[in-house]
């Protein structure tokens, strides 16, 4: 795995439905993210935050809240994401809303495609983020991002990157999704995402789960994860904008880490929708810090494979 770490900030809550998402890489930072990493002798740079438009708060226009401003969190993310990428280093986005997987995944995407390499997305999620403006139930595109990057979204967003779409549904896997809206279910249907809900987790255990959405995972493969940490039960994670009851315990979302790790191909990673504002005592923070420990390989015993 690559050693050399870059941290992006992106300090925004621009396309989310409560506010306080924007705190997000200050309390990752807080709960020793930089430290943790380095303890495993990863070589960590903390780019600081990057800028962007004040949140407006304001209603939506024609299906979506604060397009403009969305675009703009979303290029900035993309430029300094693909900067990091070229450099050969392993960027890590503290979100932040989930819209800004837009910029983050348009990035590794164009990467990808500079490279020659095979990019497999997996989506840790407790939804499905693939509304249009005709489905939303609420204009908030943190709801939307995984449709816009397959080419169904607005052009200031699919254009992201200089190519629509910028993934096909093939490279996603998502897991953990238990909140899906009536319409978006049939676009997600549609689209032919392969989606491990909670009902499949429930049946098949994390193991099977993680083993299929790892399938295929090889030498040439870019893995990119996008964990939205409303992904955990709010019982362990309270700290987000959008509790759904039913997600992970702390063991299965461990599990998936560790299998996530084992790949040895993890390449590049968000963590987004954790809001400080709604959290207890930076319990999810450190929480997440704790599983992205387990996703760059903390095991509680060595193990050589
Ligand atoms: N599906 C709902 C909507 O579109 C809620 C989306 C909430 N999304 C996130 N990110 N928190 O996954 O409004
Ligand atoms: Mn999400
Ligand atoms: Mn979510
Ligand atoms: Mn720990």
């Amino acid at each position: 795995m690559q050693l050399d770490i870059s941290l992006i900030g992106v300090p925004t809550d621009i396309g989310a439905g409560a506010r306080g998402a924007s705190m997000g890489p200050e309390a990752l930072r807080v709960a020793g993210l930089a430290a943790v990493l380095e303890s495993h002798g990863l070589r960590v740079t903390d780019r600081g935050n990057l800028n962007g438009p004040a949140n407006p708060w304001l209603p939506p226009i024609e299906g979506y809240r604060h397009l403009a401003e969305v675009a703009a969190w979303n290029q900035a993310l993309h430029t300094a994401m693909h900067a990091e990428l070229r450099q050969g280093r392993l960027p890590i986005v503290l979100g932040g809303d989930h819209c800004l997987g837009i910029g983050s995944i348009s990035a590794v995407a164009r990467h990808c495609r500079e490279t020659g390499k095979k990019l497999r997305v997996l989506w840790l999620d407790a939804h499905a983020d693939f509304n249009t403006a005709s489905l939303t139930p609420s204009g908030n595109i943190h709801g939307m991002p995984v449709a816009v990057l397959c080419g169904h979204g607005p052009e200031p967003l699919t254009g992201i990157g200089g190519q629509t779409p910028a993934i096909t549904a093939d490279v996603v896997r998502q897991i953990g999704i238990r909140s899906v809206d009536a319409g978006e279910k049939r676009l997600v249907h549609e689209a032919g995402l392969e989606v491990f809900d909670m009902r499949y987790i429930d049946e098949m255990g994390m193991r099977h789960t993680m083993e299929q959405a790892l399938l295929g995972v090889d030498e040439n493969t870019h893995l990119h994860v996008s964990f939205d940490v409303d992904f955990l039960d709010p019982e362990i994670a309270p700290g987000v904008g959008t509790t759904i009851p039913g997600g992970p315990t702390y063991r299965e979302a461990q599990l998936c880490m560790e299998m996530i790790a084992d790949t040895g191909r993890l390449a590049s990673l968000d963590v987004m929708e954790l809001n400080p504002a709604l959290d207890v005592r930076n319990r999810t923070a450190e929480l997440a810090v704790d599983l992205i420990e387990s996703l760059f390989g903390k095991s509680t015993l060595m193990r050589k494979k």
